[in-house]
């Protein structure tokens, strides 16, 4: 599918003299971003459809501060590579090339914790726009149930961007989230790090390496490469591995609990001791009540 209606027209911050700060909200599909977007703006979002196509637009403002923030929930991505139409808008956002949207200020990535390494390769894309990447940690509560333990200070450092944990529902991290994008969307020397995938990796660039990504043959399984070997080692150096005995265990008692045969077994056993239960108070109680009228008698 092609975005052919979208309008392409380079527009970048600069250009305009806009002094509302725009940030967007890019993550993987389902890792959070819209919940987060709601806690972020509340009631104050509109939705519409990007401009010649059918891809959701949805704007919000966020309130930090005296900051009056222009909040976009970016369609949900697995890369950047320009292959879906979402891709493709998303790609256009990202590049200031809509005609009524500036080019973003800072980007939060959203980041689903349980599903690390999968969401870090769209976060190596986003660290090669030159806009500031602030990630937000979702899922972190499922995280903790299956004993993933994420060193976010570890992670921070490797990617050189922050890295905050969020609590959508209960609000947590929220005001050191808001903290972290203004100081980054405000930053005159933007980003600090330059990251590039080519041959040498993925990594910080310098010019020779713009250079040597241009003029690769095999640009694009060399980039691919580079990125999964990065991830690979951020992955290994700041997530601690599962105790695989607990899990085990966990994981035997959920085979047991979901069997076919025995998880209705244990199912019709916790009913009748229950109803047993509600039984013997019953009687307990009505066998008292008869003792006491007969008494009377
Ligand atoms: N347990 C838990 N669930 C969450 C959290 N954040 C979001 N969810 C749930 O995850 C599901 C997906 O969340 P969304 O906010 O819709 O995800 P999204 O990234 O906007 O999804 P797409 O727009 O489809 O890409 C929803 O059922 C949310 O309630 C979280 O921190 N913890
Ligand atoms: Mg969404």
């Amino acid at each position: 599918m092609k975005a052919t209606n979208t309008q392409t027209i380079e527009n970048p911050r600069s250009a305009v003299h806009n002094p509302q700060l725009t940030v967007a909200l890019a993550g993987n599909p389902n890792a959070g971003k819209t919940t987060l977007f709601n806690a972020l703006t509340g009631l104050r979002q509109k939705v519409a459809n990007f401009s010649g196509v059918t891809v959701e637009r949805k704007e919000g403002n966020w309130k930090v501060g005296d900051e009056d923030i222009k909040l976009i929930d970016l369609p949900g991505l697995y890369s950047l590579d320009a292959t879906s139409l979402d891709e493709q808008i998303a790609r256009e956002v990202l590049m200031g090339r809509l005609a009524d949207l500036p080019k973003p200020d800072a980007i939060i990535a959203v980041v689903d914790a349980t599903n690390l390494e999968r969401n870090l390769y769209l976060v190596t894309q986003l660290l090669e726009y030159g806009i500031p990447v602030v990630i937000a940690l979702t899922m972190v509560d499922l995280a903790e149930k299956q004993n993933l333990e994420i060193d976010t200070k570890k992670l921070s450092k490797l990617l050189k961007i922050p890295v905050i944990e969020i609590k959508a529902k209960q609000k947590t991290g929220i005001n050191e989230l808001a903290g972290k994008v203004l100081e980054s969307a405000k930053s005159i020397e933007k980003p600090k790090t330059n990251w590039i995938a080519n041959g040498n990796g993925f990594h910080e660039a310098n010019k020779e390496d713009i250079h040597l990504s241009l003029t690769d043959n095999q640009a694009a399984n060399k980039q691919i490469f580079a990125r999964y070997a990065f991830i690979s080692e951020v992955y290994q150096k700041s997530v601690k591995p599962v105790d695989e005995s607990e899990a085990k265990f966990s994981e035997k008692i959920d085979r047991i609990l979901t069997h076919k045969f025995f998880g209705l077994v244990i199912l019709v056993a916790i009913l009748l001791l229950v109803f047993q239960t509600i039984l013997v108070s019953f009687l307990r109680c009505n066998l008292f009540k008869l003792f006491l009228f007969i008494k009377k008698l």
